[in-house]
């Protein structure tokens, strides 16, 4: 039996089993441990591991050398790393809002961390039309605390570009300039576009000049704008929530990147969750109450980011500049109109780009389908070409029901 110390290589179930008992001291020794493999994710394989006896169990996820969409992405294992160490210093920054940290493998690229079984993940609570009045408030607290204090607002500058150092994650970041930046804007023989929604697609998005060249704009922005330490990927599938918790994981796209990538991702996605209310909810007052919960969620969202960021601002910056007159307002519309052209991104990209997100795949009349699939790229559309004209979540809200 292999002790897991000397070479790399991707675990069945057993193996994870195995490497519970030699590497890991959690559970006692008589634990009659089990093991299911449930990662549903583009990249990882993600292992449950549960004491029969006890009840006790964790999570080791492991990080493959090619993605599990399709093995054209080569992703170095070496994200394992950084999703451990972005956890650790986010359970710092945002106590409670992220999974506890228990140990990392740099030889096995795993990292094993609490398992949140009696949570549900959000993106697949919404597709059951469930609703989290405290989301709002839970996310915008996250975001806030992980946004502001990793910025030259607040840190010491040398200490913030070691972090961007340690936080370089280059292969990660390719995938989201393709797949977020490049591919859904050009006619790129990788996206799946679906049939009903092909002629929209072509007159409006490739054959748009003026989207291409903002579009250009914006992904320079991202691979230069080193202004926080990002999650990289906050969709709704990225979140674990029940009634009164709200956990963030899978930070391994994490990167110094512009703060308003992680928020645009969190409003695209409530807005996917928006469309497949939408067009699957027949019976009207529930469509009405559920598609009126996610418009409202988006308005606090934005708004309640917007109120804790000034507070925290006011009290934590640290910078002799960022108190000259105007500057915080003029900081924070930057961010504001980065959300709104990075939802516009995240928007167009999973409508034709390759990854694909259920609220609107699981649309099964196909007239629904691309109706709610022009919708997104209208708004999102809208959002990337005037991205100068959000300030509020009312702004965004408007686009929404103008659309
Ligand atoms: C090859 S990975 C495809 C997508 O899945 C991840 O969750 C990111 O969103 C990435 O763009
Ligand atoms: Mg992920």
């Amino acid at each position: 039996m292999t002790t897991f110390t000397e070479k790399y290589f991707t675990m069945t179930e057993a193996e994870a089993v195995d490497y519970t008992k030699t590497r890991l001291s959690i559970f006692p020794a008589d634990a009659e441990l089990t093991c299911e493999e449930i990662g549903d994710g583009n990249l990882n394989y993600v292992f449950r591991i549960r004491d029969q006896k006890g009840g006790q169990s964790i999570i080791i996820k492991q990080a493959g050398p090619v993605a599990r969409i399709s093995d054209e992405f080569k992703v170095s294992p070496d994200r394992n790393r950084i999703e451990s160490d972005i956890l650790r210093l986010q359970g710092k920054l945002a106590e409670g809002f992220v999974p506890k940290v228990y140990h990392y493998d740099p030889i096995m690229n795993c990292c094993v961390m609490e398992d949140l079984s009696d949570f549900d993940i959000l993106r697949t609570a919404f597709l059951k039309k469930r609703t989290f009045p405290k989301f709002a408030d839970h996310i915008s607290t996250f975001l806030v605390n992980t946004l502001l204090a990793t910025s030259d607002l607040v840190l010491n500058h040398k200490e913030k570009k070691e972090l961007v150092k340690s936080f370089i994650n280059p292969e990660l970041c390719e995938i989201t300039e393709d797949l977020v930046y490049t591919e859904p804007f050009y006619p790129c023989p990788r996206n799946e576009v679906f049939d009903g929604t092909r002629a929209f697609v072509e007159e409006e998005i490739w054959n748009d000049k003026a989207l291409a060249l903002e579009t250009a704009k914006l992904k320079f922005d991202f691979m230069t704008n080193a202004q926080s330490l990002l999650h990289g990927d906050l969709h709704t599938g990225s979140i674990f929530v029940t009634e009164t918790e709200t956990k963030v994981i899978d930070p391994e796209f994490a990167f110094y990147g512009p703060a308003g990538y992680d928020i645009g991702n969190v409003i695209a996605n409530l807005l996917f969750a928006y469309v497949n209310g939408r067009h699957t909810l027949i019976d009207e007052a529930e469509r009405e109450q559920f598609c009126g919960y996610i418009l409202e969620t988006i308005e606090q969202t934005i708004d309640l980011f917007k109120e804790k960021f000034i507070s925290a601002y006011k009290r934590e910056v640290t910078e002799q500049v960022a108190s000259y007159e105007g500057f915080l307002d003029y900081y924070l519309q930057r961010i504001i109109e980065d959300t709104a052209a990075v939802c516009g991104l995240e928007l167009c990209r999973r409508v034709i780009g390759l990854a694909k997100v259920k609220d609107v795949t699981e649309i099964k009349e196909p007239g629904s389908r691309a109706e709610a699939e022009i919708f997104c790229l209208k708004v999102g559309k809208t959002l990337i070409l005037n991205r100068q004209q959000y300030s509020n979540g009312q702004d965004f809200i408007k686009t929404i029901v103008e659309s």
